[in-house]
C-alpha cells in the first residue's frame, strides 16, 4: 500500500517499526495526498490499527464471502482424504495425527517427494509452528540432517517427517543422531518407492520404471544404531505409535509401511494428464516393459 505520493512507503514496514515516527515522516510527504485520515497521526501501533480496520472491514465480509465456503469445502474434502482405507497406511492420515499430536511449537522439518504433498495438505501448521522444507531445490536426504541441525539449536521438538527414498540418501546421519544423543523424532514414510517419480511417469503417459526400491527394515536398523524404534503398517496403529515416539525423551524413529498407490491428486488435472495416466495404466496391465529394460 502506498502511503506517500513521492516516496512510496510499504504500510507493514510502518507497523513493524516505530509508528508514529514513520507515519509523521510520511506526512511531510504526501502534501498531494487528498485522504485526510492518513493525517490523523496516531502514536501506537494500535491506535494506528484501529483507526484503519473500520476502512478495510467491508473487504473483508468480502474476502470471507468468497473464500470460507471454498475453505470449508477444501478441508471436507482434505478430511476424506484422511479417512480413506488402503491395503497399508494411509499417508494423508499419518501426517494429520502427527499434526494433532506435535507440540504447538515444534519444528517440522520435511523431505521432498510424495511426503511433501502430504505434510503441505494434511499438516495444519499451528501459529507457534516452524516448518522447514528444501523450498529451493527441493533436495531429497534434507530432513534427517536438516532435523539434527534444528534439534542441536533449539529446545523445542523437532520432527522429521521423509520418505524411504530420502531417509536411505542421507541414513548414516543416524550415527550423528546417536552420538550427540539429539532428541530427534524420525517418520519414515516407507512405501519402497520413489512414489512422486512413479506419478510423474504415469501422468505422461509411461508405465513406471526404475523407482521401486529395496530397502533395509528402517526400525531395526535404527536400533542397530541403538535408537528407540518401532514399526507400523496399519491405520489403527497410527494413534499409539505417534504417542509413544512423542512421550520418548530421546531420538526415536518410527518406521510407518505406507500405500504406494495413494495418488497426490494435482488441484486442477489437465486432459493430457488424464489422458497420459490411463496409457500408462493399460501398459502396465498389459505388462508392457519399456524398451530400455529389455535390453539390460
Ligand atoms: C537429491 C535429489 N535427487 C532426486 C530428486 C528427484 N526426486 C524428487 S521426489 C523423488 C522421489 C522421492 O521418494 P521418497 O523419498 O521415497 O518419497 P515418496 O515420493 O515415495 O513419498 C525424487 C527421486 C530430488 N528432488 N533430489
Ligand atoms: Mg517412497
Amino acid at each position: 500500500m502506498n502511503i506517500a505520493v513521492r516516496h512510496p512507503i510499504n504500510l507493514r514496514y510502518i507497523i513493524e517499526t516505530d509508528v508514529s515516527k514513520k507515519i509523521r515522516l510520511c506526512g511531510c510527504r504526501t502534501s498531494h495526498c487528498t485522504d485526510q485520515a492518513l493525517f490523523a497521526f496516531p502514536t501506537e501501533s494500535h491506535t494506528f490499527l484501529s483507526s484503519i480496520i473500520g476502512r478495510v472491514s467491508h473487504k473483508r465480509e468480502k474476502f470471507a464471502a468468497q473464500f470460507v465456503p471454498e475453505i470449508k469445502s477444501w478441508n471436507r474434502e482434505l478430511q476424506e482424504l484422511e479417512s480413506g482405507n488402503y491395503k497399508f497406511i494411509n499417508p494423508a492420515k499419518l501426517a494429520r495425527v502427527i499434526s494433532e499430536k506435535a507440540n504447538p511449537n515444534a519444528v517440522i522439518v520435511g523431505d521432498t517427494g510424495n511426503i511433501t504433498v502430504w505434510l503441505a495438505r494434511h499438516f495444519r501448521a499451528k501459529g507457534g509452528q516452524r516448518f522447514l522444507f528444501s523450498g529451493g531445490l527441493a533436495s531429497m536426504g534434507c530432513s534427517l540432517p536438516g532435523g539434527i541441525g534444528a534439534s542441536l539449536s533449539t529446545d523445542r521438538q523437532v520432527i522429521s517427517v521423509v520418505g524411504d527414498g530420502g531417509l536411505a540418501m542421507t541414513i548414516m546421519e543416524l550415527a550423528t543422531v546417536k552420538k550427540y544423543n539429539v532428541p530427534l523424532k524420525i517418520v519414515v514414510f516407507n512405501n519402497s518407492k520413489l512414489a512422486m517419480i512413479k506419478f510423474e511417469q504415469e501422468v505422461m503417459g509411461y508405465p513406471q520404471w526404475g523407482v521401486d526400491l529395496i530397502n533395509p527394515d528402517f526400525s531395526t536398523l535404527a536400533s542397530a544404531y541403538g535408537i528407540e524404534a518401532l514399526k507400523i503398517d496399519s491405520n489403527m496403529e497410527i494413534q499409539e505409535a505417534v504417542d509413544a515416539m512423542l512421550k520418548s525423551n530421546g531420538p526415536f524413529l518410527l518406521e510407518a509401511i505406507v500405500d504406494p498407490n495413494v495418488k497426490p491428486m494435482p488441484p486442477k488435472i489437465s486432459l493430457e494428464q488424464a489422458e497420459g495416466y490411463l496409457i500408462a495404466s493399460l501398459k502396465e496391465r498389459i505388462g508392457y516393459k519399456p524398451e530400455i529394460e529389455l535390453n539390460q
